[in-house]
């Protein structure tokens, strides 16, 4: 089934120039852009896009860390882009992230309270639906 995803390129990809090579990467496996747009995430935003984590010890540095720097947001469609995005991404910690995907090339760990690993992906239909509805209001 087609679908869209909610793609978030965050600070440390800002940061580290890696926006193209990511969306090099989205675009080479033959997905679509359906939207993009830089911006710094304000504290609403992100209070609602991590909802699911509000309470876990790494949510604070979590949400700092999404607040530091703009980030690009991406909407993506495809047939099965929801699971093929989380597929390219990889593993959440990067360590374990297989070679081959964006965190397992590019990300490693940092003696740091949250992990950085460079793309946000959404995990579900539901969530894409959630998630684009906060990011893209006019698309959701
Ligand atoms: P994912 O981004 O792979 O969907 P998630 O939704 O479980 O992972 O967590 C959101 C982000 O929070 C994740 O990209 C990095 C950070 N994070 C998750 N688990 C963590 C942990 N145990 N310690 C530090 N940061 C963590
Ligand atoms: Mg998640």
């Amino acid at each position: 089934m087609t679908e869209r995803t909610l793609i978030l390129l965050k600070p440390d990809a800002v940061e580290r120039g890696l926006r193209g090579e990511i969306l090099r990467r989205l675009e080479a496996k033959g997905y679509g852009i359906v939207a993009l747009d830089q911006r710094v995430a304000d504290a609403d935003t992100l209070a609602a896009h991590y909802a699911e984590h509000e309470g876990k010890p790494f949510y604070g540095p979590l949400v700092q860390y999404m607040g530091s720097g703009p980030l690009v947001a991406v909407v993506a469609e495809g047939e099965g882009v929801i699971a093929g995005f989380r597929s390219l991404a990889g593993a959440t910690n990067p360590t374990e992230a297989a070679p081959g995907s964006i965190r397992g090339d590019l990300a490693r760990e940092w003696d740091a309270p949250v992990i950085q690993n460079l793309v946000h992906g959404s995990d579900s239909v539901e969530s894409a639906t959630r998630e684009i509805g906060i990011w893209f209001p006019s698309l959701g």
